[in-house]
């Protein structure tokens, strides 16, 4: 049954190139045949609760754009009857977009009570009508998360935080998501530090706050274990904002982070293409390194825009940076439990209903062309062609004994000697490289 909140639009469908409907997908045929595996598996599209149907469109010189009819009228509080509407709404969207995942925090789907407990509650009834919305229409959950940034017993960070009942919190907040997210079949669970960090080290002590994050992250990993849930942990790195500094600054920093705690083979990042922009990175940085990690997991596929310096969660639209991105990914073998969530937000004057399906539309287009160039340039070997050569001096015996430690720096040296070693240098090739990319985006 329709809410009527996107008016007579019928459910999206891919059109082909040549389309000038605003409303069909041009590049997304979920059906398509790409290295042999459909379009829809490889890309596993995500739409996030969290900025499509709770943010009201405010920045920090302005509240509310967004009139939605399931937020609270002014003067009266957030029930759970509009929770329920908001869902309605949710999963229309879902189903007319046909994506196949979405992804929410708790603070996202129900209205916090007075106490822990009928927050809790609260919770697991919504939990109890998504899954029917679920079974109606096939759409699954890709991750669940708790919000432990916006209320304010977390502004000096919830694991982290220097009162030990606030880390309690966040542990039985985080235990009540992660009982959801098994409920609801979620493929993975997401733990982002949105207040793991610091504004400034007059009252902060690192190393203690770091042990708190690694006792919290080894209690989640523990009891992921306890209950069977079959999902990935996936960390979100971002380096800063909300603070000034966050401790899950970058892949690699996130990665000496669980090594640290023992947590490596547990735990894998969920890479968020505006943070690693943030972060100094390119997208595509992030995704190689968690590959050569080990720690690849899943994507939030929304971008920063490149002269704010912030994070401002648009959405994608950007066929070259997807492809390159699409690229790594396909390197690390695809998504498994992984997929493309857009974390993204509308602009505050996009105020129409269909502008929400249109961001997706746009977005999920975008992400097709990347992923269908990336997968040519694989297939034709046009850039691991050139890679495989330019390391290929490595393959030879000499070489092999350096790398596994059968040559002692002594013995090095000598053969440089008694051979007359004398490497010349050879072009890196870049803008042929690059020239080859563009031929297929
Ligand atoms: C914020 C993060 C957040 C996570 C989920 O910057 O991207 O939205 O993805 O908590
Ligand atoms: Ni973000
Ligand atoms: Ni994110």
């Amino acid at each position: 049954m329709s809410t009527g909140f996107f008016g007579d639009i019928k459910p999206i469908r891919f059109e082909g190139p040549d389309s000038d409907n605003p409303l069909a997908y041009r590049h997304y045929d979920p059906d398509e045949m790409v290295m042999g595996k459909r379009l829809e598996d490889h890309l596993r599209f995500a739409v996030c609760y969290w900025h499509s149907f709770t943010w009201p469109g405010g920045d920090p010189f302005g509240g509310q754009t967004f009139e939605r009819p399931w937020f609270p009228k002014a003067g009266s509080g957030d029930t759970m009857e509009l929770a329920k509407r908001k869902a309605d709404v949710a999963f229309e969207m879902f189903s007319l977009l046909g994506v196949p995942f979405f992804t929410f925090h708790d603070a996202d789907v129900r209205p916090e009570a007075d106490t822990f407990a009928e927050s809790r509650k609260r919770l697991d009834e919504i939990a109890d009508y998504f899954q029917k919305k679920m079974e109606e229409t096939g759409v699954r959950l890709l991750w669940g998360t708790a919000n432990l940034f916006s209320h304010r017993r977390y502004m000096a960070g919830a694991a982290t935080n220097p009162d030990p009942d606030v880390f309690a919190h966040a542990a039985a907040t985080v235990k009540a998501c992660m009982d959801v997210t098994k409920r609801l079949g979620g493929e993975n669970y997401v733990l982002w530090g949105g207040r793991e960090g610091y504004e400034t080290l007059l009252n902060t002590d690192i190393g203690r706050e770091l042990d708190q994050m690694g006792r919290f992250l080894s209690l989640v990993v523990d009891y992921k274990h306890r209950i069977g849930f079959k999902g990935t942990i996936l960390i979100e790195p971002k380096p800063q904002e909300p603070t000034k500094h966050q401790y899950d600054y970058d892949v690699a920093t996130v990665y000496g982070f669980l090594r640290r705690y023992g947590l490596e083979n547990e735990v894998k990042v969920n890479i968020e293409q505006g943070h690693a922009v943030l972060a100094g990175h390119s997208f595509e940085h992030e995704l190689a390194l968690a590959n050569a990690l080990g720690i690849f997991g899943s994507i939030d596929m929304n971008r920063n825009d490149y002269q704010s310096g912030w994070d401002t969660d648009q959405f994608p639209n950007n066929v070259p940076e997807m492809a390159l991105a699409y690229y790594q990914v396909l390197l690390a073998g695809g998504f498994s439990t992984g997929g493309t969530n857009f974390d993204a937000k509308l602009r505050r004057q996009s105020l129409d209903p269909d502008d929400l399906l249109a961001a997706h539309v746009g977005g999920m287009d975008c992400c097709a062309r990347g992923l269908k160039a990336a997968a040519r340039m694989l297939e034709d070997k046009a850039l691991s062609g050139p890679l495989e050569e330019r390391y290929a001096g490595w393959n030879s015996r000499e070489a092999q004994a350096m790398l596994s430690g059968k040559r002692s720096l002594e013995e090095i040296a000598e053969r440089v000697e008694k051979e007359k070693v004398d490497p010349r240098p050879r072009s890196g090739r870049q803008e042929k490289l690059e020239n080859i990319v563009n031929r297929y985006v």
